[in-house]
């Protein structure tokens, strides 16, 4: 019965309240994970539940029995009824502390998650304990909470849901100085949960930043470990096993400090996963009960490519919205690996660079990094255009930044500073491109003409390589030679990139946070009467290219 009602149980479920978009509401057939973490500390303890079980099974009410079932079946148990030896090893494994069974409607009857749920993001910076809080601002707050649920539910609004989320886009948080594990290094406690809030924000626009000076009323959120009473919170832990770590929706999280936490390790509890986890809670989600999410409750280990799935991406960006460009350069780098030829897609901005990973629509995992790291020798910061010169006698990489271009080695994995002909780089565009000058918007190199085509402001220059010399009649207007499909969806001018997917297998001009695809063959074996160079309409760039998102300069890896 504690269990049941400490964890949100005791209430019929009703998932229909908060339900994320594009998350599937968990179904029985769901198997629990088989791999559910059992710690041993946990097992060895008195299981007071369990010796419970005589006095209270005789006269369990029927809510608790109805508890006892919806517990069973969201866990993938046989469901009796009855407190029997498989729901008593499901309660005994490792879990967190919030409340499972959250719903709009029976949360108001439901003391701890009133707690939970009453923080705004003013009120804790300055209020840790919600227990303050007037019980009528909790039931207005949960109200508002229904209704902005209700609400997204029939508008499809993606981002935009200010009651569920922090409305800052940049979070700064601290593992308060009484609240260190005696267990771990420092260093290891500060890192792991700087990677776990880099994880969220690869896959959300909101950042985080480790925060060890300001005072206090400026730190959003704080951490701290601690053993059965800790760190003034109303409530306690419960000794090894069982409860690891809880979290305050837009408030501070706790970890047990009674349990085993471990940083590069395959023993224990993984403090990256459980800290990535309780974050979730944090930033606003319930749990997930679906194998694989980081959202349910119970601990699983921590797998060696652990990353959080396309559901949970998709159930955090219900709430903060999704990464959008604009981007400055995009490209494919085109390499040679035992005498095949591979791609990979580049997202250039500012002074970092993402790899995208089109086969699993997200970026590599660990970027965004520096220019400078994955790029030496060429500009660190704000690259024009990124061209490749692809022909069959002449094959030549290079990046664009105002006036000048740099040619870029790729055996070397440097620009070059000096060819093998002498030529020295980097040196003025139209040194090389003779007849074209500087800065443009962007530039590529059109595979079946030969060309290179460079564009400013609405004009574009069509600069055939094999003349070395720029084609008749230009520059010419971009909506002449890349006419618009549908009159009047045409980006005109001032573009950021212009680019060849091979993923693909066609063109894409890019501006601000929309693309015009480039009709090609495909599309004109479709529809023969599709003008050549013609742009389809525009899409929005997350539509195509998924979470590419920044994270804090702080956290942007340098080694
Ligand atoms: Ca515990
Ligand atoms: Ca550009
Ligand atoms: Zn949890
Ligand atoms: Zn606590």
């Amino acid at each position: 019965q504690q269990f049941l009602e400490r964890y949100g149980w005791i209430q019929p479920k009703d998932w229909n309240n908060l339900k994320y978009e594009d998350v599937s509401v968990p179904v029985d057939e769901d198997p629990a994970p088989q791999d559910s973490y059992v710690i041993s500390e946990g097992l060895s303890q008195p299981n007071s539940i369990g010796s419970k079980e005589r006095d209270t099974d005789p006269t369990l009410s029927p809510q608790y029995n109805d508890a006892l079932r919806s517990f069973q079946k969201a866990n993938g148990i046989q469901v009796t009824g009855r407190l029997d030896e498989e729901t008593k090893l499901a309660m005994s494994k490792p879990r967190c502390g919030f409340p499972d069974n959250i719903s709009g409607q029976n949360a108001a009857n439901n003391e701890s998650l009133s707690n939970t749920t009453s923080l705004n993001d003013t009120e804790s910076s300055t209020n840790n304990s919600s227990t303050e809080t007037p019980p009528i601002r909790r039931k207005r707050f949960l109200s508002r909470l229904i209704q902005h649920a209700q609400k997204k539910r029939s508008t499809q609004l993606l981002g935009d849901n200010p009651g569920l989320g922090f409305s800052k886009k940049t979070l700064k948080w601290r593992l308060m100085k009484e609240g260190y594990s005696a267990q771990l290094e420092e260093d290891n406690q500060r890192s792991a949960l700087a990677l776990a809030f880099r994880m969220w924000s690869e896959v959300i626009p909101l950042q985080f930043e480790e925060d060890t000076v300001s005072p206090l009323s400026e730190i959003d959120i704080k951490l701290g470990f601690g053993k059965g009473t800790h760190l003034g919170c109303s409530q306690a832990f419960d000794g090894p096993g069982k409860e690891i770590a809880h979290a305050w929706r837009l408030g501070n999280i706790h970890f047990d400090d009674d349990e085993h936490f471990t940083v590069h390790s395959s023993e224990g509890l993984n403090l990256l996963k459980v800290a990535v986890h309780e974050i979730g809670h944090t930033l606003g989600l319930s749990h997930i009960l679906r194998p694989g999410s980081v959202m349910q409750p119970n601990y699983t280990p921590r797998d060696s490519n652990f990353e959080l799935d396309w559901q949970d991406r998709k159930a955090i960006q219900s709430i903060y919205g999704v990464c959008e460009g604009p981007f400055k350069t995009v490209f494919d780098w085109v390499w040679k690996s035992d005498q095949t030829y591979r791609f990979n897609t580049y997202f250039f901005r500012s002074d970092r660079y993402w790899m995208y990973e089109n086969r699993y629509n997200r970026t590599r995992y660990g970027d965004p990094n520096f220019i400078t790291i994955g790029w030496p020798g060429v500009p660190n910061s704000n690259i024009d255009a990124y061209v490749h010169i692809f022909a069959s006698n002449r094959d030549a990489q290079y990046f664009f930044k105002g006036t000048q271009v740099w040619r870029f080695d790729p055996q070397r994995n440097m620009a070059y500073t000096e060819d093998s002909y002498g030529n020295r780089y980097p040196k003025l565009i139209s040194d090389e491109f003779p007849g074209v000058s500087g800065p443009v918007d962007t530039a590529f190199y059109d595979l079946r003409t030969n060309l290179i085509y460079f564009f400013k402001g609405n004009d574009v220059t069509a600069f055939s390589v094999g003349r070395n010399q720029i084609e008749r009649g230009y520059p010419k207007r971009i909506i002449d030679v890349f006419p618009a499909v549908t009159s009047g969806d045409h980006p005109i001018g001032n573009l950021d990139a212009v680019y060849f997917s091979y993923a693909h297998r066609a063109t894409f001009f890019i501006k601000d946070k929309f693309y015009w695809k480039v009709v090609g063959n495909g599309d004109l074996k479709y529809n023969p009467t599709l003008p050549y160079n013609g742009l389809l309409s525009q899409d929005r760039v997350v539509n195509k290219w998924f979470d590419i998102c920044d994270v804090h300069s702080s956290t942007v890896f340098t080694s």
